[in-house]
């Protein structure tokens, strides 16, 4: 990066002008193709990176094999101490991580830096989770036995994550897959790899410091190829996909027809309800966070605003004003609150998902089709749009900057509009009355996995299990108790006498 000083941080993160997509078996080497990765910001090449192929694949599984075993031997806790000094590497490279995040995938550089550090918060969760993956001791209904549940490793952990966010999601898994006792098979975006083989690095120094073996920890850039290898391989027990309710619906036939496991963590289409009893300078907040940060590109982004018709008009033009003071530009600048969406296509289908939403019958209040002037650039207009809540549009996740906003009259009708979309996701109510709060957390209220109040809908904290039901897949990842997925289950009933009484009262002599 000689020639261009404002690259030169990515040289303290290992990358070079030309990077070996593939860390298999202890060792760089890529076989696969030769692919650009461009800024969103500017559509210009920040490094070239050859891919990892098929054969690198195999070779590097190959290699996960033979390292399984020993992994899954080394006790919970030692495991844990590694992820610990895996924490620490996260610490020492935040500010540079969190800045090629911000130029590879386009969000501000605070959203950038507040990736890494989930994946810093994750480690430390796990460290503490290393000694603590229990089982139970049950009561056996046999005289001179009992019952146990011991939770072992599953060996080998697959990990498919999507562009929006390029590292932290890959911290959520594995973190937990590697305290639980696997081998990491991580294959991250095709158009964010310099963020994949970054993050490699920090992983393999902490490895290779500790004398362990590599293929521990394996990444494979690459594309769809490389994804399907993983979903059909039966050497991985657990595949963990992020990205979007169509190709999460194959990687889930893939994997289900070898009757491997699946972790999906897929679409949203996310609601707020803001009651006429809520704080509506905190709402109003919350909305704009939840509708434009990360340009809208997070799964959790609010994408349908239901106002309580008593102060609908009053909290519209309170948020069109907001977005009217929104800074729009540079992702690196420290000014900026929305950068550009990720690549030339994501801009296209925005503007394409804003046409189809024109055609049928929404009315902008702010934004929309033709706003965004400057061509060869990835900017957008975040946009508000007023539309009947069984449009189709509605119903389909656009993945941008549309926030589509409605009225209700009854907390019933606005719960019904919330849950009434194929995706379950998160959500969030802004109120201060208590009977309406345990409403919406209850049996009748939301239907999503994440079921806020008076906070937005993005923006989730690690210690909690994240993820969705219906069309988002269903998954559980980060806190919790979403480790118990990384393992497997040994339910033990051991005899400690001379008689054999069976269960059920049964008498077999
Ligand atoms: C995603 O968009 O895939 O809750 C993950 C949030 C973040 C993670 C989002 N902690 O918005």
């Amino acid at each position: 990066f000689g020639s261009r000083p404002e690259l030169r941080f990515l040289e303290d993160l290992g990358l070079q002008a030309t990077n070996q997509g593939c860390y298999g078996g202890g060792e760089w080497r890529a076989g696969g193709k030769s692919v650009s990765s461009l800024s969103p910001a500017s559509n210009q090449p920040i490094a070239t990176v050859i891919e990892g192929s098929l054969e690198d694949y195999e070779r590097s599984l190959k290699a996960c094999e033979s390292a399984r075993e020993s992994w899954m031997l080394t006790p919970a806790p030692k495991r844990g101490e590694i992820v610990r000094q895996i924490g620490d590497a996260f610490r020492k490279n935040l500010e540079n991580l969190g800045r090629l995040i911000s130029l590879e995938m386009g969000k501000i550089l605070v959203e950038g830096i507040g990736e890494v550090q989930e994946v810093i918060d994750m480690c430390d969760f796990a460290v503490g989770l290393s000694r603590q993956l229990s089982g139970l001791i049950l009561p056996s209904e046999r005289p001179n036995h009992m019952m146990m549940e011991v939770w072992n490793p599953l060996g080998i952990v697959g990990v498919i994550t999507a562009f929006n966010f390029p590292c932290a999601v890959l911290g959520w898994n594995a973190c937990i897959a590697l305290v639980c006792g696997n081998c990491v098979v991580w294959k991250g975006a095709p158009t964010t790899p310099l963020v994949s083989i970054a993050t490699t690095k920090i992983i393999a120094g902490v490895l290779e410091r500790n004398g362990l073996p590599g293929a521990i920890f394996t990444c494979i850039c690459g594309g769809a190829e490389i994804g399907e290898a993983i979903a059909k391989d039966s050497r991985i027990p657990l595949v963990s996909f992020t990205g979007s309710s169509k190709v999460g619906q194959i990687v889930q036939c893939h994997v289900n027809s070898r009757f491997g496991k699946c972790l999906l963590e897929l679409s949203g289409n996310n609601a707020i309800v803001v009651m006429d009893d809520a704080d509506l300078s905190l709402a109003v907040r919350s909305v704009l966070f939840a509708a434009v940060g990360t340009a809208g590109q997070r799964c959790t982004t609010c994408r349908r605003l239901f106002v309580h018709q008593a102060i609908y008009k009053d909290f519209i033009e309170k948020l069109v004003t907001a977005y009217g003071q929104l800074k729009v530009g540079d992702p690196l600048k420290h000014d900026s609150l929305v950068g550009p969406l990720h690549s030339s296509q994501s801009k296209q289908a925005f503007e394409q998902g804003l046409e189809a939403i024109a055609s049928q019958g929404g009315k902008f209040l702010t934004g929309g089709v033709g706003t965004t002037t400057s061509p060869g650039e990835n900017y957008v207009t975040p946009s508000i749009v007023e539309i009947s809540h069984d449009a189709d549009v509605v119903k389909e996740e656009l993945f941008g900057p549309l926030l589509y906003v409605f009225q209700f009259k009854t907390l019933d009708e606005a719960i019904a509009m919330n849950n009434s979309v194929p995706q379950g996701l998160s959500s969030s109510i802004f109120t201060k009355s208590h009977e309406t709060i345990f409403k919406w957390i209850g049996p009748t209220g939301s239907d999503c996995g994440i079921v806020n109040v008076n906070i937005p809908t993005n923006g989730a904290e690690i210690g909690g299990a994240f993820g969705g039901e219906k069309a988002t897949g269903g998954g559980r990842e980060a806190g919790s108790d979403s480790w118990k997925q990384y393992m497997h289950r040994a339910t033990c009933t051991i005899n400690y006498g001379k008689t054999l009484p069976l269960a059920q009262g049964i008498n077999f002599n």
